[in-house]
């Protein structure tokens, strides 16, 4: 019988592509995949505990956290701080990045930012929800505390990067820079499985995803844009959660826009914690994402830990179908 190669399988058989890996990185994927694996199990049991509704208070952008966020949150921090590599966590659930100690003697050379439950309304009312990282090398001297600097590097700097999406199935989704590789989780056995070899994402797409809400308070380049997609006969998609409408775009084509709005003149997504991981899973899938002036959003330089974008991202034709409104 053919079996699957498990995540750990093949974050080993791969961890030679981590220049001076040493086996550390490979251990702090493999705690995100384990994190992961818990926070399936919490999700996917949601209606029988306590966890839903909001936590009673705000992230530091504002939003209700839900309390299932701040089980998430907690959980990842624990145990990227037990892998001994990772030197601090900044969360788009944190005003401020979390330092930790050295221990085990083991050097903590890398940094993870992560949303640790992005797409969290949808908990309640069980559509998909997702979990976005990213892993840089850290900029400072590994016996000192971590500081922003190590946190606020551009996307283009970043080692990994990937999802794991809580859906009908939980799919985690990642890349270090060679190409996307998507693992299914098997409860049988308790391990994501290999399930989507090298992702490419197709040149177009049949599906747009935009909040149509705000139609009215979109430039109008992106009302001409969106116009222009019903018009090539795309279908609108929009699930309220970035990691599911960003997966379908990648697995069928498509693309993700979240323009600037009145309420959110810079775009409401995340760099850190949203944009920059999610853009290099979809570049290194062979898809474009820009934001709404046209930068290519892995070269944003990013200044604040809570720096916020407009995103264009998806199908290369796609994206530049939307930028072409905009000359
Ligand atoms: P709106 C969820 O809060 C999130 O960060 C993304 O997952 C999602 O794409 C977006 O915000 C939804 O925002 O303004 O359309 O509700």
């Amino acid at each position: 019988m053919h079996t699957k190669r498990t995540l750990d399988e093949y974050i080993i058989e791969n961890q030679n592509s981590i220049p001076d890996a040493a086996g550390e990185f490979s251990d702090l994927l493999r705690h995100i995949g384990i994190a992961g694996k818990i926070i399936n199990r919490i999700v996917n049991k949601a209606g029988l505990l306590d966890v839903f509704g909001n936590g009673g208070n705000l992230n530091a952008t504002g939003d209700e956290v839900q309390k299932l966020d701040l089980y998430a949150n907690d959980l990842m921090i624990e145990y990227l701080q037990n892998t001994g590599v990772c030197a601090g966590v900044g969360s788009e659930e944190l005003e401020q990045y979390v330092g930790f100690e050295s221990r085990h003697n083991r050097q903590r050379k890398y940094v993870v930012v992560l949303d640790p439950l992005d797409g969290s309304s949808n908990i309640d009312v069980n559509i998909s929800v997702g979990t976005i990282f990213g892993i840089y090398k850290r900029k400072s001297a590994v016996d000192d505390p971590v500081d922003i600097d190590d946190f606020c590097q551009k996307g283009e700097a970043l080692l990994a990067a990937g999802y794991i999406l809580y859906g009908t199935s939980t799919i985690l989704v990642y890349t270090t820079g060679n190409g996307v590789n998507g693992f299914t989780y098997d409860p049988g056995i308790g391990e994501f499985c290999l399930s989507h070899p090298s992702m490419v994402i197709p040149e177009t797409g049949k599906t747009y995803a935009v909040n149509q809400a705000y139609y009215s308070q979109f430039s109008n380049e992106m009302r001409n844009f969106i116009d222009k997609c019903a018009g090539m006969g795309l279908v609108l998609r929009y699930a309220g959660s970035m990691v599911a409408d960003i997966h379908r775009a990648l697995c069928q084509g498509g693309i993700f826009l979240y323009p600037s709005t009145s309420k959110n003149p810079d775009g409401k997504l995340r760099m850190l914690y949203e944009c920059n991981p999610l853009s290099f899973v979809v570049e290194q899938a062979g898809g474009s994402c820009v934001d709404e002036r046209g930068r290519r959003i892995l070269e944003i330089p990013i200044t604040q830990l809570h720096q916020r974008s407009t995103i264009l991202i998806g199908s290369a034709a796609l994206v530049g179908e939307a930028l072409s409104q905009y000359r």
